[in-house]
């Protein structure tokens, strides 16, 4: 048990700290309960950018296409351009070439991760599974993620990803990269195999444990609810999946965002996505993927990154135990009916 005072607790993973005030959380919970709002979205809808048939924004119309979907991103980040660095000290630049594309889980505009059938989920996996093996054949490092929600800057509640492709290996990404390596040359061993194997024994952050994967409140938690699924088989990349992990992971993201869903009677916003292996990464990196909501007390009450953590160091109340054991209280264990 961690006693009530405050202390900062280290993410080996991308080498940082958050401070946690728990002592703060001893006043009594009063979150406001909302009433769940029923659900009125109809499965199509006329003007939707994402429905099957209809026109994005640039006149190009959607195929009827059933089942998952991925198209260029009409408005990419990145495009495939050259250019030449500039090393200066202050005012470095360096070219980035990239594809984005865009993910669409299904043709009801009105389901979302939680309400998707498993098959349906089974094969969103297959979907990222191909693209990652197809795009990291020619880029160093593939986002595969999901905005959901509107707090989280989601434009449209039709069901979708993005994929973003780099010819170069982002911050975070590069982070990573180097505390695996590090790691694994240290100790011989994949960092997140050996926190998979802690988490199981300590048991008070876990969230779901299945043959392929665990889902944990991790450690180190910045966002309130945030959770961290790691695959448990000694794979780096999410295309190097078996059929059988595949099928166990469509059955947990059903669980986790059912679980979400539950914990404040409200769809839950957040922006997930993977971490395989980016280029030069081997050995040592460990398939992962983070979930972070920035939900706070209700389907209303967010957290903010504002003043100390901007400043100084991100920092949290609710300790990742306590979410831990309110989100384990609302995580559906059996299949969605
Ligand atoms: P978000 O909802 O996570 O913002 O993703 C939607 C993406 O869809 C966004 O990146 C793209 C936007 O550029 N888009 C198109 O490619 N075509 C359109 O007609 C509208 C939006």
């Amino acid at each position: 048990m961690i006693d009530d005072a405050p202390h900062r607790r280290r993410n080996p993973l991308n080498d940082s700290w958050v401070l946690v005030s728990p002592h703060r959380t001893k006043r009594p919970w009063q979150g406001q309960v909302e009433a769940p709002e029923p659900d009125t979205t109809p499965a199509y809808v006329e003007d939707c950018y994402l429905c099957p048939g209809n026109t994005r924004a640039d006149g190009v119309q959607n195929p009827d296409y059933d089942g998952v979907w991925v198209f260029d991103n009409d408005f990419p980040a990145l495009l495939d351009a050259g250019g030449a660095p500039v090393d200066d000290p202050l005012l470095g630049r360096a070219p980035v070439a990239g594809t984005c594309r865009v993910i669409c889980y299904s043709r009801s505009h009105n389901l979302t991760m939680s309400t998707l059938p498993v098959a349906a989920l089974r094969n969103v996996v297959d979907t990222w599974a191909a693209q990652h093996a197809e795009l990291s054949a020619r880029y160093d490092w593939v986002q595969i993620f999901e905005n959901r929600g509107a707090m989280m800057g989601c434009s449209n509640p039709h069901p979708h990803g993005q994929i973003w492709a780099t010819d170069t290996v982002p911050t975070e990404a590069a982070r990573k990269r180097e505390t695996q390596r590090t790691w694994h040359a240290t100790h011989g061993t994949a960092m997140l195999a050996d926190y998979a194997t802690r988490e199981v024994a300590e048991g008070e952050r876990v969230l779901i444990a299945t043959p392929h994967w665990l889902v944990v409140v991790p450690w180190w938690a910045v966002w309130p609810f945030e959770t961290l699924i790691i695959a448990r088989d000694d794979v780096a990349s999410i295309d190097a999946l078996s059929s059988a992990a595949r099928d166990d992971l469509a059955h947990v993201l059903s669980q986790i965002t059912r679980g979400y869903d539950a914990l404040f009677s409200a769809p839950f916003p957040y922006s997930m996505g993977w971490s395989s292996a980016p280029a030069g990464a081997a050995p040592g990196w460990r398939l992962h993927a983070h979930v972070y909501p920035p939900l706070l007390r209700s389907a209303t009450v967010r957290k903010f990154m504002v003043g100390y953590e901007l400043m100084a160091e991100a920092q949290r109340d609710l300790t990742p135990e306590q979410a831990a054991d309110r989100l384990r209280a609302v995580t559906p264990t059996e299949a969605p009916a």
